[in-house]
């Protein structure tokens, strides 16, 4: 059955790969899924066709055949779940790869996505100055943790799993802003991560459709 997932039409990430159907497409390549892509406007997204899959009108989405899912996580879950290369297949070990997954986007992610708030969203806010110090600080108390727990390791849990996908891809918004370089073990997973062939294809799909929407 064929998949096909959404992205934006013209990213505003510029084509580096930072909006969530990277982490969709970079989980259907180290699967080896084939799939499609629908591209859509910001106005498309908002349009009921596009709500009757999300409701919240974002991207990205996944269908295959009757199935529909939105949300990121959900998502990767299901083709980690259905397909080999991304949880193990020990029991325990599965679910401490899927308790990495959660900890990317429910403790990680949450302050990173506070600094792109406070920075871009609400920078021009007469509060912006002070608030930004304090969710940098609220970043570096996760990434110490993480940073200790890694240690010298590859990945988080033995194999890269869905656990290391997620929480790279989650580390890599970090990676303009010089939090992440404070950390070298850290900076060193998301490039080894980064390294994988994978990875490389997702990021070139992304780019691609990037360079095409601001060539064409
Ligand atoms: N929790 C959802 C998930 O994980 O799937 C969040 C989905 C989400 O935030 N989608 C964003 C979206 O559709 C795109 S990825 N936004 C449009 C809207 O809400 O109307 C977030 C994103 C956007 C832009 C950049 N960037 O420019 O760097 C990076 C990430």
């Amino acid at each position: 059955m064929t998949i096909t997932i959404t992205a934006f039409e013209a990213s505003p990430d510029r084509g580096r790969g930072l909006a969530r159907d990277m982490r969709v497409r970079w989980a259907l390549e180290e699967t080896g899924q084939p799939y499609d892509v629908r591209l859509l406007s910001f106005a498309e997204m908002k349009e009921p066709a596009h709500l009757a899959l999300h409701p919240f009108g974002q991207i990205p989405t996944y269908e295959e055949g009757d199935l529909a899912l939105f949300e990121s996580g959900a998502i990767i879950f299901h083709i980690a779940d259905r397909h080999a290369g991304l949880l193990p297949d020990e029991p325990n070990a599965r679910a401490r790869a899927v308790t990495w997954m959660f900890a990317a986007i429910n403790t990680v992610e949450p302050p990173i996505l506070d600094l792109f708030t406070a920075k871009i969203v609400e920078g021009d806010q007469p509060w912006a100055a002070q608030r930004v110090p304090l969710v940098q600080d609220r970043i570096r108390a996760r990434l110490a943790d993480l940073s200790a727990y890694l240690g010298d390791a590859d990945w988080l849990d033995g194999a890269f799993s869905a656990g290391d996908l997620m929480m790279v891809e989650v580390l890599r918004r970090l990676s303009t802003s010089g939090l992440l370089a404070e950390y070298p073990n850290l900076a060193a997973y998301v490039a080894r991560a980064e390294a994988r062939p994978a990875y490389q294809r997702a990021f070139a799909d992304q780019l691609a459709v990037f360079m095409a929407a601001s060539t064409g």
